[in-house]
């Protein structure tokens, strides 16, 4: 079969009337920018692009050198492209605006820059996740309160992941696709056409240090799954957790699986909502995932239906194998239902 490269893709979704040419070239100019992210990934301590900035994100939490240097990359490269009103990031309190020198366009664009932070300087795979929203037709100076539209009116959601190969994940809302760089012609290759996530799974991926802090219903479905066939759900079920969203979700788009981000008291009392971004992490992982056939939910709602309040709001995330996220939801909707 001749290779199809991202850019054909792109052409192809043009002409069944999925994207218009604004928005293909606008996954043009992000998936050039993740493979400048992905040269400074892979120079490591050869770079000098290890370790922490010394400054803090608007999250509180520090920011590492490729945090930084990842966000200026997809700034630098989306500011001139004209198809971009503003952007948005993990690593910006406010959006940023495009200069005025440059012409803009009827998109907004967001994206974690550098997604599983702490495992950059152990060398695990860390990735960049990006969605894509249209910029309200009234509005020339997009503010963050025209980013907070629900996760169902997504025109593209995508990540990359930088591991052994470099992959990058897309959907339009017309099923999910893999590609993979070709470092020798530098280009992105159509490696995988309408992913189907598997509907049951025996792998479920979850921080288990947090356990204790767990909601009871968390406690009691995770409980099951390491009861295994000495418990209800009368099968094993195996575990990994790579603390790197993208590899973790990409893993389950490879060979299914279940990914969970649960509220746990110490987030609670810290009046938290969760510890992944709804904006940039869940919101794009559920376009994903469900374009995929798999679920994605907050364990008790769909997350792409809520509606968002605040550009760097925070959601639990359950994402994957079908079966699994429903029973997971249906033992929180119980509980809430017998404490309701
Ligand atoms: P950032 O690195 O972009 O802040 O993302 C958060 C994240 O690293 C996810 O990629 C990952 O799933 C999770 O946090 C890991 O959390 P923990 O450190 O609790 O295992």
């Amino acid at each position: 079969m001749k290779p199809v490269s991202l850019i054909q893709f792109l052409i192809e979704e043009r002409r069944a009337g999925h994207i218009n040419a604004e928005l293909s070239l606008l996954i043009e100019v992000v998936a050039r920018a993740c493979k400048r992210i992905a040269v400074a990934v892979n120079k490591g301590a050869l770079g000098g692009v290890l370790g922490n900035a010394g400054t803090d994100n608007v999250q509180g939490e520090a920011q590492k050198k490729l945090d930084v240097i990842s966000n200026e990359i997809l700034l630098e490269a989306n500011a001139w492209g004209g198809h971009l009103a503003a952007c948005a990031s993990e690593e910006m309190e406010d959006p940023q605006p495009i200069p005025d020198m440059y012409p803009k366009g009827q998109h907004l664009l967001l994206f974690d820059p550098l997604d599983g932070s702490s495992n950059i300087d152990v060398n695990v795979s860390v990735g960049t996740i990006f969605s894509v929203l249209r910029c309200p037709d009234d509005v020339v100076e997009p503010k963050a309160e025209h980013f907070l539209q629900p996760g169902t009116t997504q025109l593209a959601a995508g990540y990359v992941v930088y591991g052994p190969a470099t992959v990058l994940v897309l959907t339009f809302g017309h099923g999910t696709h893999e590609f993979t760089l070709d470092r020798e012609v530098g280009s992105f290759v159509l490696s995988r056409r309408d992913i189907r996530i598997p509907e049951a799974t025996a792998e479920f991926a979850i921080n288990m240090s947090n356990q204790r802090h767990w909601e009871a219903p968390m406690q009691r479905y995770i409980g099951e799954l390491l009861a295994g066939t000495d418990g209800p759900r009368g099968k094993d079920f195996n575990m990994r957790w790579v603390a790197s969203m993208v590899a973790d979700v990409h893993r389950i788009l490879t060979r299914g699986g279940v990914f969970y981000y649960p509220l746990d008291a110490r987030i609670i009392a810290k009046g938290g909502s969760g510890k992944l971004r709804l904006m940039y992490e869940a919101n794009p992982m559920a376009f994903i995932v469900e374009q995929a056939g798999g679920a994605a939910s907050t364990g008790r709602e769909r997350i792409l239906d809520l509606q968002p309040t605040a550009l760097h709001q925070r959601v639990p995330v359950f994402l994957g194998s079908r079966q699994e996220i429903e029973l997971a939801t249906h033992y929180h909707r119980e509980a809430d239902g017998a404490q309701g």
